[in-house]
């Protein structure tokens, strides 16, 4: 046998080595879980629609699957006018690094409503301190050369309480979708900034605008002026047609409907600002990038273990200031960490699915995750926020700004979760 053919004979050699080995792990499953081969669904189950024109024209999910929005429970939705406009992510549900466009998170403010825009009708002015003020339609923003770049989004809301009880409550106002659109620097090039320029102000359609000052340099670096999001047309209550992507910004940042930027020399107080972020140009530019955070999401809050034996810990990381670098999994309520595996590419300002292989005793313990992000910044604990802060650590420290701090669950003998807040 020449060598070639005996590498090419080793390798089913290693492979049924791999494959015996890994079947001692499934082993270790809790009793029940693997199904005998025969147990296939009864035949009516087999019977399916699927061909109907209805079903056929824009895809349905299957009718097992029962994932949805839920509203933000402190958050009086919908409110007095029957609205919806802070709604969570059901993060517990979801598998990889992208939000399904249907189940993303949404925060519209108070009285706002979903404008219906048509895209033919629609318009972007760019003004202010340009050269050339410019009128864009839809069509003459899709002929510069456009960019596809996966980012998340997250609300400054999103915050875990004490009587939050699953994932969902306690981190669903972020979402992570690939955004299609131009690089509002290529579009400010074609305007012509001014000296002395140094903030924009972006704009959107409906009554409450959603307005926000966003300093010249994020703008000129890495904001996106989208229309695509996960491969289709940008949904309604997303921003149809229009947003801008300000990466790693909190959520106010990310103008929905957007239908104006005016470049100025200031930062401008805008709707946004009452009651929501300090108006001072400074600690605002500095405190609205998010992160570096992640949350286990399974095992989480209200989820049941069926009983000892091997379980994947799986969760979220992202961070605003860039790629996530590592991922630690504490199983011993932080006193011992292992490093979890990234399962989808780790992108800048973007989810990253971690995981983490897990034997469980069937013992009481609390789970928890850390990251830290490629500027080497480790996600806080509480304590360490409030240490930070020099502030007592009660249940109702409240973290100013952005909320990034580490996540426990306790897990009970009986495999029920719990949030386990400090
Ligand atoms: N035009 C407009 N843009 C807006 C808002 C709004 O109410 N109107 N809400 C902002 C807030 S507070 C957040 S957190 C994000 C939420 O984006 P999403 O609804 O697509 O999740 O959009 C921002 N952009
Ligand atoms: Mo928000």
């Amino acid at each position: 046998m020449d060598r070639n053919n005996r590498a090419r004979n080793n390798v089913p050699q290693t492979n049924r080595r791999r494959f015996l080995k890994g079947g001692a792990a499934v082993a270790g499953l809790a009793a029940g879980a693997v199904q005998s081969a025969k147990a296939v669904p009864p035949e009516s189950e087999l019977k399916v629609k699927g061909t109907t024109k209805e079903l056929i024209a824009y895809g349905e999910r299957s009718r097992f699957v029962k994932s949805i929005r839920t509203p933000v429970a402190e958050r009086d939705s919908p409110d007095a006018f029957g609205l919806m406009f802070h709604v969570n992510t059901p993060l517990a549900d979801l598998v990889g690094s992208i939000t399904p466009s249907s189940l993303h998170y949404l925060a519209t403010h108070r009285g706002s409503f979903i404008p219906e825009i048509d895209p033919q009708q629609h318009r972007l002015m760019i003004h202010g301190m340009v050269d050339r003020p410019l009128i864009f339609t839809m069509d003459e923003l899709k002929r510069f050369p456009s960019v596809t770049r996966v980012h998340f989004l997250e609300c400054i809301g999103n915050r875990a309480k004490p009587t939050h009880k699953t994932v969902t409550e306690t981190h669903g106002m972020t979402s992570n979708s690939e955004w299609t659109g131009v690089l509002l620097s290529t579009l400010l090039k074609e305007c012509g900034v001014q000296n002395g320029a140094t903030w924009i102000v972006t704009e959107g359609a409906e009554e409450i605008k959603g307005a926000s000052s966003v300093p010249l340099g994020k703008a000129m670096d890495d904001c996106l002026i989208a229309w695509g999001m996960n491969g289709e047309p940008i949904r309604p209550q997303q921003g149809f047609p229009l947003r801008i992507i300000v990466p790693g910004f909190e959520g106010i940042f990310q103008t929905k409907y957007l239908r104006r930027i005016k470049v100025v020399d200031r930062y401008y107080m805008t709707y946004n600002d009452y009651g929501h972020i300090n108006p001072d140009p400074k600690t605002t530019a500095l405190g609205n990038q998010m992160g570096p955070k992640s949350v286990i999401t399974y095992p989480s809050g209200e989820q049941q273990l069926s009983g000892p034996g091997a379980y994947e810990i799986s969760g979220l990381a992202w961070s605003g200031a860039g790629a996530i670098r590592n991922v630690e999994v504490s199983t011993d309520g932080g006193k011992n960490w292992k490093q979890a595996e990234l399962r989808t590419p780790a992108f800048r300002m973007a989810h990253v699915r971690f995981a983490l292989p897990w034997r469980w005793d069937g013992k009481e313990c609390v789970i928890l995750s850390r990251c830290t992000d490629e500027l080497g910044t480790i996600q806080p604990s509480r304590a360490q926020a409030a240490a930070y802060f020099n502030k007592p650590l009660t249940p109702d420290f409240r973290v100013p700004g952005a909320d990034n701090t580490i996540q426990s669950w306790r897990i009970m003998s009986n495999g029920s979760v719990r949030n386990e807040f400090a």
